[in-house]
């Protein structure tokens, strides 16, 4: 199976969890997106929920599909979040963040009962931290959080540097909350939860994407079909 296919399988499965009157947190990326669109399928035959979307982009496409939309002002607790990630590792630990969305979703994930993950294998990991952890920091003080940073990342003995994440036109990438992100390149992070802390302890650290005891669930999808992981 392609790799298209195979993260709408991962959804496909995601969806089979939705309740009647769920109230759901959407996530956001090109796997998320294929739960959106699966969703919207079953919305536009009457299956009713309320959802709140990680993102501008994935608020767009469920409002282009009919789903409707609230936010965390008027509906405090979701039942569920359908999110991707960049990386599953041991115990559902994840990061997220690549998209850019990491600090909606985690607000939306903290918010719901449940988190779901869904992916195909390439995002699974023995050890965390191949993939870059995005930070998301406050555009005031930039380059004195940049230096704190580099500090946690060599207590943490980071195998790589820390990028400022630019856009295809060589701009400060900006995220919805109108933060920029910062890329740390860890190559493994062995002690996520310390790390976690580190990271928060940087008064303009906004957030970061390790997403720690946050997922009870992934589905996975490969070549042989799904496989269901539980935390
Ligand atoms: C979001 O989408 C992000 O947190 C993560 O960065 C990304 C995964 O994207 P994709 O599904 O496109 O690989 O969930």
């Amino acid at each position: 199976m392609m790799s298209e296919d195979l993260k709408r399988e991962a959804a496909r499965s995601a969806l089979a969890e939705v309740k009647p009157g769920m109230r759901l947190g959407l996530g956001t990326g090109s796997t998320a997106w294929h739960f959106v669109d699966l969703l919207g399928i079953e919305v536009a035959k009457g299956f009713d929920v309320l959802c709140v979307p990680t993102s501008e982009k994935t608020a767009k496409q469920a409002s282009e599909l009919g789903i409707p939309l609230t936010d965390l002002e008027a509906t405090p607790e979701l039942d569920l979040t359908i999110d991707g990630a960049d990386e599953i590792g041991p115990g559902l630990a994840l990061i997220k963040g690549g998209g850019g969305a990491l600090l909606r979703e985690k607000i939306v994930a903290a918010a719901s009962g449940r988190m779901i993950v869904i992916a195909d294998q390439s995002k699974c990991v023995d050890v965390l931290g191949r993939f870059p952890l995005p930070v998301e920091v406050n555009i005031f003080g930039q380059g004195a959080t940049e230096r704190a940073i580099r500090r946690v990342m060599e207590d943490f003995e980071a195998e790589g540097d820390l990028r400022p994440r630019l856009t295809s036109d060589g701009k400060p990438f900006v995220t919805d909350g109108g933060h920029h992100v910062v890329d740390a390149f860890f190559g493994r992070i062995s002690r996520p939860e310390a790390l976690s802390a580190a990271l928060l302890e940087i008064a303009g650290v906004v957030q970061h994407g390790l997403f720690l005891s946050l997922c009870r669930r992934a589905y996975v999808a490969g070549a042989d079909g799904i496989t269901t992981l539980d935390a």
